[in-house]
């Protein structure tokens, strides 16, 4: 079954991770501006974390799947100084603890560490994927979160996004669907925390 598949046969839970609240209000200019930060300095941790993942994926992929892997691991350091920056902008400290579902989804991570590639890759493309389809959704994006949206909507992102899927689709995982409704499940959980606090 190829990975895209899995959008349809999850249709609820897709909605729930692409079309979250935050993201309508990221589009509007509701957010509260506690709710957006708290994102912010969560989702730096949750980078520098994914960061780890990605480059011990990279050491054990399939022959095909490694250029797009090591060009998204080169992303992930320009993102992290491009999170440093944003926060210098909004006066944001990123040394904070992180709050439970940042641990949770590092468990995740740590986790998929251990699970076979195909298991990883698909994870991997789901967490993207996610990002695209969200951000997408809050597009364009009241002016001062414009630079978030456009982040992960440009052009260049979604290429990888479909490399990402070429990459799992030829490596299939044993049980696709276990592993991208306990991805989604974690990135609503990441929104409702940002919205909570
Ligand atoms: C991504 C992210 C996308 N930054 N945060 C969460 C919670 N999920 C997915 O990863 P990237 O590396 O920022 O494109």
């Amino acid at each position: 079954m190829p990975v895209a598949d899995l959008l349809s046969r999850h249709p609820d839970l897709w909605r729930g991770a692409t079309r979250h609240p935050f993201l309508g209000a990221v589009r509007d200019g509701t957010i509260p501006v506690a709710a957006f930060d708290t994102w912010l300095v969560q989702d730096a941790r949750f980078v520098a974390d994914l960061l780890r993942f990605q480059a011990r994926l990279l050491a054990r992929a399939p022959r095909p799947a490694q250029a797009v892997l090591a060009g998204g691991l080169v992303a992930l350091v320009d993102e992290l100084a491009w999170f440093e920056e944003q926060a210098a902008v909004r006066g944001l400290d990123l040394a904070v603890p992180a709050l439970p579902a940042t641990t949770a989804y590092a468990e995740l991570l740590e986790r998929l560490d251990a699970a076979d590639v195909g298991t990883a890759l698909t994870a991997l493309w789901t967490i993207e994927r996610t990002y695209l389809d969200a951000w997408s959704h809050a597009r364009p994006g009241a002016p001062e979160y414009r630079p978030f949206v456009e982040h992960w909507t440009l052009p260049g992102f979604a290429g990888y996004v479909a490399g990402l899927e070429t990459a799992a689709d030829g490596v299939p995982a044993p049980d696709a669907d276990g592993v991208f409704t306990e991805v989604v499940a974690a990135e609503t959980a990441f929104w409702d925390m940002a919205v909570a606090a």
